[in-house]
């Protein structure tokens, strides 16, 4: 028996390689991902950063110039796993747990989807992954739990770059570990988030090589999201550069770079410097609603900080490209670059948050203005920076916005495929739409793996994009749609509809008008119409809850500044018959709320997605509100002249709310536990919120 077993195991590998040559075995496959990394970083897609790894692996493969993301972090990385749309995934933001009741944000990936890690597993790959995870850390939803044999990296979403401890770990518990000494930059020896990955991603590899195994490796890289760190030997090669171009002129010698290399139409034109979201949480940001100012209208001392912050950015993908030379060359080494599918891309576009100055300490509205001596510690140990919307727009040339937005600043990144065994290309263009939903259909074709009807007695849902392989085509058929934070677009063809959060539709022909500069939604109103139909009918069968959806209640210009400061909220309503919201300030992150709900006034805060709710009887239709947050966290709502009723949040407003203030529904995600809008229906008057008095 044994023999017989071991002779027809002979008879069919050498059937296979009859067959069919080199392809008969696997390709090794490697996903790198970049974070924050915008469109025209890189050398090969028109920047001044030294990439000369990755420019060789495009001038050795292929270039997508239209390849697309799910604008921010968790979405990309759900989507690009699963092969699903985000929501479908159950990450349609970011990872906190809305409830059974909103399949589309769970928070994590969940049973219905499964990993390209599982796929390959099952294929008999060796799996791994290196880097960022950002889809939850909970018991049971970590890498090790959905299908990467080995994982060493972060599995939150964004932290020190120069210190191991307790930032990164290695699982499974058990495995052996690396040592490094922290925090000692430029040292040998010494831990950098970015050069460990790669330490570990040629670890990983190595193993798989020994079992005799083809592996399928993803490296997600944390460069080059804030905090922005990098050794000072990478930084002094940008700073003085930055400095006498600024960036505008950095947007121009890209705008004509990418034209050279025939990445967009050389009719295109360089739009305006984008303008800085209203919504900014860099409050009170001068900026906010306006463009980026001119680089030489800014003071040279705010030029050097300036400067310095996009050079530590420009030294994180400089040395992420060494990095990834470091995996090419061990791949290389052994003779296995003929047949090693590797993929790069970025997760979202370039990051503006908040404002033309970057940030300081943590996301959020404090900036510094470094300078002499001082200004040497940004990007060290300890140093904690982003770079802010003024460069993030350089990085996105030529296109507008930025991460978080489904316009194409947001969307649209850099991807390279090189797999000399399996494409034809050296160095050509794919021209047509593709997503991050196309790696599951193309990854299972390359390793001749099955895509699963079940996974663990569950249904699977079906993969949503299209095997890249085959290619050829001018324009992909069918359509892609998108939603974050309310930011939607759904594209079909050259046409893309698209609109930021609670705004009205804009209407583009990329094919003439790749950047959206030409809004043709007055002269084309069937066609927005139909398209925002085609969008509605996905977001419905994607578990969208759109954010910006609207029911007639009113949005405040001018919303009230709360973080830290106490708030007393009164208004009058009148002829309130059924169960609504009555005002509504932020979302699922952070902000309060006051609604009605089975003859009960419900007041509610929410601090970092945890929700305190107090609730107190009202007598009949009209009644008057006042509800207090008081320092620590104190609660009390009052209705009428009714008992006070007390509660106790975790403390006073710790974040901006994105979300405006709303009255008469919630505009936003819910503050509170009901289903947004969420209207009521009633003659709510007299509205005064007070931030800062108790
Ligand atoms: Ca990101």
């Amino acid at each position: 028996m044994r023999a017989s077993g071991w002779l027809v195991v002979v008879l069919g590998v050498v059937a296979g390689m009859e067959e069919s040559g080199r392809a008969a075995e696997k390709p090794d496959i490697v996903v790198i991902l970049a974070d924050d990394l915008g469109w025209s970083d890189l050398g090969c897609y028109g920047g001044e950063i030294r990439t000369p790894v990755l420019d060789g692996l495009a001038a050795g493969g292929v270039r997508f110039t239209q390849f697309y993301n799910s604008a921010r972090c968790c979405p990309t990385r759900a989507s690009l796993l699963s092969g699903l749309y985000p929501h479908q995934a159950g990450v349609g933001s970011m990872t906190s747990d809305l409830g059974p009741g909103h399949p589309g944000y769970r928070g994590t990936l969940q049973p219905h989807c499964t990993t390209l890690a599982e796929v390959l597993g099952e294929a008999g790959y060796h799996t791994s992954m290196v880097g960022k995870w950002h889809l939850h850390n909970r018991e049971g939803v970590k890498p090790t739990d959905r299908g990467f044999a080995e994982f060493y990296g972060m599995l939150g979403g964004y932290n020190s770059c120069w210190e191991e401890k307790p930032f990164y770990s290695r699982w499974p518990e058990g495995r052996s570990v690396r040592e490094y000494t922290s925090a000692v930059a430029g040292k040998p020896g010494s831990f950098y988030a970015t050069d460990v990955f790669a330490d570990y991603a040629i670890d990983f590899m190595g193993e798989a090589r020994r079992a005799g195994r083809p592996y399928f490796l993803y490296l997600a890289f944390n460069a080059p999201h804030f905090p922005l760190h990098a050794p000072e030997s990478d930084i002094v090669k940008y700073e003085a550069m930055y400095f006498e171009k600024g960036w505008d002129v950095i947007r121009e010698e890209r705008m004509a770079r990418v034209k050279a290399l025939g990445l967009v139409p050389q009719t295109l034109k360089l739009p305006e410097r984008s303008e800085v979201p209203a919504k900014s949480h860099a409050v009170p940001s001068p900026y906010a609603g306006k463009a980026n100012p001119a680089w030489l209208t800014l003071p040279e001392e705010r030029r050097r900080d300036l400067a310095r912050r996009m050079a530590v950015y420009a030294a994180m993908v400089d040395r992420m490209d060494a990095a990834i030379g470091r995996v090419v060359a061990d791949i290389q080494e052994r003779g296995r670059m003929e047949n090693t599918l590797i993929v790069f891309l970025s997760d979202n576009g370039a990051c503006w948050e908040w404002d033309p100055y970057g940030f300081d300490g943590s996301s959020g509205p404090k900036n510094v203005l470094h300078s002499g001596d001082d200004l040497r510690r940004l990007g060290q140990p300890g140093d904690y920076m982003s770079y802010g919307s003024g460069w993030a727009n350089a990085g996105n040339t030529p296109w507008r916005l930025y991460k978080h937005f489904s316009h194409e600043g947001g969307i649209r990144t850099p991807m390279i495929m090189h797999w000399p065994a399996g494409l034809k290309e050296r160095g050509g263009m794919r021209r047509d739409a593709g997503h991050v939903i196309d790696l599951m259909p193309t990854l299972v074709a390359a390793a001749g793996a099955k895509y699963p009807d079940e996974r663990l007695g569950v249904r699977v849902l079906p993969m949503e994009g299209r095997d890249l392989l085959p290619g050829g085509d001018a324009v992909r058929p069918g359509l892609l749609c998108f939603e974050h934070e309310g930011s939607r677009a759904v594209r079909e063809g050259d046409w893309k509809l698209v609109s930021l959060r609670g705004d009205r539709w804009e209407l583009y022909e990329l094919g003439s008008d790749p950047n959206e500069m030409r809004d043709l939604a007055k002269s084309e109103p069937g066609r927005v119409r139909a398209m925002a139909a085609q969008w509605e009918a996905w977001a419905a069968r994607c578990w969208v809850e759109y954010e910006g959806k609207r029911s007639g209640g009113v949005v405040v210009k001018d919303s009230p500044q709360v973080v830290g400061r106490p708030l007393v909220v009164r208004v009058t309503v009148a002829g309130a018959t059924g169960d609504g919201v009555i005002l509504a300030q932020g979302g699922r992150e952070h902000g309060y709320a006051l609604h009605v709900s089975g003859g009960r006034v419900h007041f509610t805060v929410r601090r970092d997605g945890k929700a305190e709710t107090i609730a107190v009887a009202r007598e009949g239709e009209d009644f008057a509100v006042t509800a207090r947050l008081g320092a620590g966290g104190a609660m009390e709502l009052q209705v009428g002249s009714g008992p006070v009723v007390r509660g106790r949040a975790g403390g006073l407003i710790a974040v901006q709310p994105k979300d405006g203030l709303s009255v008469g529904e919630d505009a936003g995600s819910a503050v509170g536990d009901y289903a947004v809008p969420f209207p009521l229906k009633a003659k709510i008057s007299e509205v005064s919120v007070k931030a800062g008095e108790e």
